[in-house]
């Protein structure tokens, strides 16, 4: 049974903002060490190029953006990046890759090389790299995976308007798949797609409701990029941003909460108020995978005002260390591929530069 079926999840929601925050702060103070923050950093290992049409993304190929492509990069170019964010106070590397889904072959086995190398650094290792299966969410974990991030993104029914090319019970599958494999699991969304309230709510009930919920969950604000789909979003507002984290703090009490894309459209005091609310987790460094991030130097002052320090790694949970048979390897891949027009999504695709 869930927590908070999705009317008190509304409940939560559309309370007075003053209210949920105060209320919000105070869940946080009982479940979590208040003035810690887990601080990761993300890597884009792989850059551009995406089959896909997931309507907010730069990196979907079908689109017209600006970014810098990149194939897979390699593990000394990965080694040295996790020694860099490590060195500046992150306790976890977050390697990302434009794939719909990993594939067992060549370039998958140099990313277990990646896990291997950066868990060796006594880092936690979390990589988010499209739809998995069972067998190779276990190969990860064997490597040293401490968490896999794999976004709902929003409700089911407004998924539908955003992505064609990938199922909403794909990724449901593919949560599950990093639960049978033991591994930590990272999952939230992205508001200010155009989706309403009663999305925002049904994205939490259905992380919440989950047989174990995420251990960290990311809130995204739409960084609109030119030549997506959705560029002409307007950046929600800082308000919108804090009523979501306080909402997700209450419904998910043990969850980090992850203050994700957007920072830079956030002042400082709003940054703050989300810590209050029970954010208590951010990417640093002055790049998310391809969109600019306020920068450690920006984190460092900030964390100073507030009095906010890092926390360190394997604090929540063990050091990986799994030794999973994999028994199938010719396992098959049934992922779904709805294919229903969007015609925005349809109209990017189409355009030139
Ligand atoms: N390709 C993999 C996948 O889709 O699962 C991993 C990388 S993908 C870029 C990771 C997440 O970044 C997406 O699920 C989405 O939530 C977030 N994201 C991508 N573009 C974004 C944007 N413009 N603004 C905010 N969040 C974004
Ligand atoms: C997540 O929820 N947000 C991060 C991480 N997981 C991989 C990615 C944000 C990407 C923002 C757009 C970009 O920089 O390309
Ligand atoms: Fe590809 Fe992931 Fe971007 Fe979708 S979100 S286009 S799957 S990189």
């Amino acid at each position: 049974m869930p927590a908070y079926s999705l009317k008190e999840i509304r409940a939560i929601y559309n309370k007075p903002l003053i209210t949920l925050l105060h209320e919000a702060a105070e869940v946080h103070r009982s479940h979590h060490n208040h003035r810690e923050v887990q601080v990761s950093t993300l890597l884009s290992i792989k850059t551009g190029g995406c089959p896909e049409d997931c309507g907010y993304c730069p990196q979907a190929a079908r689109y017209h953006t600006d970014i810098e492509k990149n194939d897979l990069m390699s593990v000394e170019v990965v080694e040295a990046a996790a020694r860099e964010a490590k060195a500046n106070g992150s306790s976890r590397l977050c390697m990302g890759a434009a794939w719909r889904n990993v594939r067992d072959g060549k370039e998958f086995d140099q990313v277990l090389e990646m896990v291997e190398a950066v868990n060796k650094l006594d880092m936690e290792v979390c990589c988010t790299l499209g739809m998995v299966t069972e067998n190779q969410a276990k190969k990860l974990a064997n490597a040293g995976l401490y968490a896999y991030n794999h976004n709902l993104d929003s409700s089911e029914s407004f998924y539908q308007e955003i992505i064609s090319t990938r199922g909403f019970q794909d990724r449901l599958d593919t949560i599950d798949n990093v639960r049978k494999a033991g591994v930590s699991v990272c999952s939230g969304g992205i508001i200010g797609m155009g989706e309403g309230a009663e999305d925002r709510c049904q994205m939490l009930y259905t992380l919440a409701a989950m047989e174990t919920p995420p251990e960290s969950l990311p809130i995204n604000a739409l960084v609109p990029v030119e030549g997506t789909p959705l560029e002409k979003q307007e950046t929600v507002s800082s308000w919108e941003m804090i009523r979501m984290v306080a909402t997700s703090r209450i419904v998910l009490p043990e969850t980090q909460i992850r203050l994700s894309a957007g920072r830079t459209e956030m002042n400082d005091e709003a940054q703050a108020l989300c810590f209050l609310a029970g954010a208590n987790s951010i990417f640093s460094g002055d790049k998310l995978l391809t969109t600019p991030n306020p920068g450690e130097s920006a984190d460092q002052r900030l964390f100073d005002a507030l009095g906010l320090v890092n926390k360190e790694p394997f604090q929540d949970g063990e050091r990986p260390d799994h030794d999973h048979e994999i028994e199938d390897l010719s396992e098959k891949v049934k992922w779904s591929r709805p294919g229903h027009v969007i015609s925005g999504n349809v109209e990017y695709a189409g355009r030139k530069k």
